[in-house]
């Protein structure tokens, strides 16, 4: 879908410390976007990490971004976002109460310091694929890649949908 001046981000959410959903909601509302689309909450076992830690929640949803607003500030507002909730950062994928990651924005690719478009981890990570899937089904990447093959080879990491789609719409944390 496209929106006259108005780009679409996809943004993965996640969380494993504290109160993961409530954190999830809070991230996703704080961030003062028109929101288009959210996947359901999905359960997923640490990938990547140095350290032992709990399940994941993890989601992804789609923003509409003014035309006016790069991605760079796009993931400062991410940044700050993740900041304002208490999320402390420290080395070796420690636990976090909250991590915003800018998957796509629009079409554009990009490999800057400090910002990689697409995002890398969302080419080998189920969990952010297998949720951006389910509220975009036909989505590809810039270079017009289709994300099924991706998905077909990450099937092997343990996911699960715990919630529908409308768990964050809910007042009250
Ligand atoms: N995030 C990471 C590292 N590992 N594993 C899961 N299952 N979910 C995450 O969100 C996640 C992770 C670093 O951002
Ligand atoms: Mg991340
Ligand atoms: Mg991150």
């Amino acid at each position: 879908m496209r929106s006259a001046g108005m780009i679409e981000a996809a943004i993965g959410l996640g969380a494993n410390l504290g109160q993961p959903e409530a954190a999830l909601r809070r991230g996703l509302w704080s961030l003062g976007l028109p929101v288009l689309a959210v996947s359901s909450l999905y359960e997923s076992l640490p990938v990547e990490t140095e350290i032992a830690q709990p399940n994941y929640l993890n989601a992804v949803a789609i923003l509409l971004v003014p035309e006016a607003m790069p991605a760079t500030a796009l993931l400062e507002r991410l940044l700050a976002t993740e900041a304002a909730l208490g999320r402390v950062r420290a080395p070796g994928k420690p636990p976090r109460t909250l991590d915003l990651d800018l998957l796509l924005f629009g079409r554009q690719a990009m490999n800057e310091p400090g910002l990689t478009l697409p995002h890398p981890g969302l080419l080998r990570r189920r969990f952010v694929l297998e949720p951006l899937l389910e509220v975009r089904p036909g989505q590809r990447l810039p270079d017009g890649r289709s994300l099924a093959p991706f998905l077909a080879a990450a099937l092997g990491q343990e996911v699960r949908a715990v919630t529908g789609r409308c768990w964050w719409w809910r007042i009250g944390d």
